[in-house]
């Protein structure tokens, strides 16, 4: 079933914009605006149960960031092509990249002593275009790095993290 759901964002200058993303399943939507590079790579992350869709500020227009096949670019949640999403540097040029993360085995099911593999990948982003860029993979292992899995199966940026610091209708 999918629901359409309409949201709107008030930017600094006052104005506020709109989206309608199509959200599958019964969750409510939440929404996290995030500066990904801290030079004005705006991204709006709409996380239902299932995925997340990209949108991006442009022109002062929320619009969605496409793919290469020409639709919304969406981070799969539920494990089979990935888990979540963060902003992290991974190539060291000090500047933060989107990033995809899938885990190797489902979080759900790691108990204490086990390790999970995460694969990071590098969304590329292009104005309101977006492709998967290099990826790769760190390691976690229970209990220490506990957080960190945590955060791998949710939708983050930097220190913002959907749960704490996403606005959804319930709110
Ligand atoms: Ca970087």
């Amino acid at each position: 079933m999918v629901r359409r759901e309409t949201f709107g964002l008030t930017t600094a200058s006052g104005a506020t914009v709109f989206a309608e993303p199509d959200v599958a399943g019964g969750a409510e939507p939440e929404v996290l605006t995030a500066d990904v590079d801290g030079q004005g790579a705006v991204v709006v992350l709409v996380s239902g149960s299932r995925d997340v869709q990209l949108f991006t500020f442009l022109d002062c227009q929320l619009q969605p960031v496409m793919n290469r096949d020409n639709e919304q670019y969406r981070f799969d949640r539920t494990g089979e092509n990935g888990d979540g999403v963060a902003c992290a540097d991974v190539d060291g040029d000090g500047a933060p990249e989107l990033l995809g993360l899938k885990l190797s085995t489902a979080a759900g099911t790691l108990t204490d002593g086990d390790s999970v593999t995460v694969t990071r990948t590098v969304v590329e982003l292009d104005g309101s275009r977006a492709t998967n860029g290099e990826s790769d993979t760190v390691e976690l292992t229970l209990p220490a790095d506990e957080n960190a899995l945590e955060a791998a199966t949710t939708v983050t940026c930097g220190d913002l993290a959907i749960s704490t610091d996403g606005i959804s209708r319930t709110a």
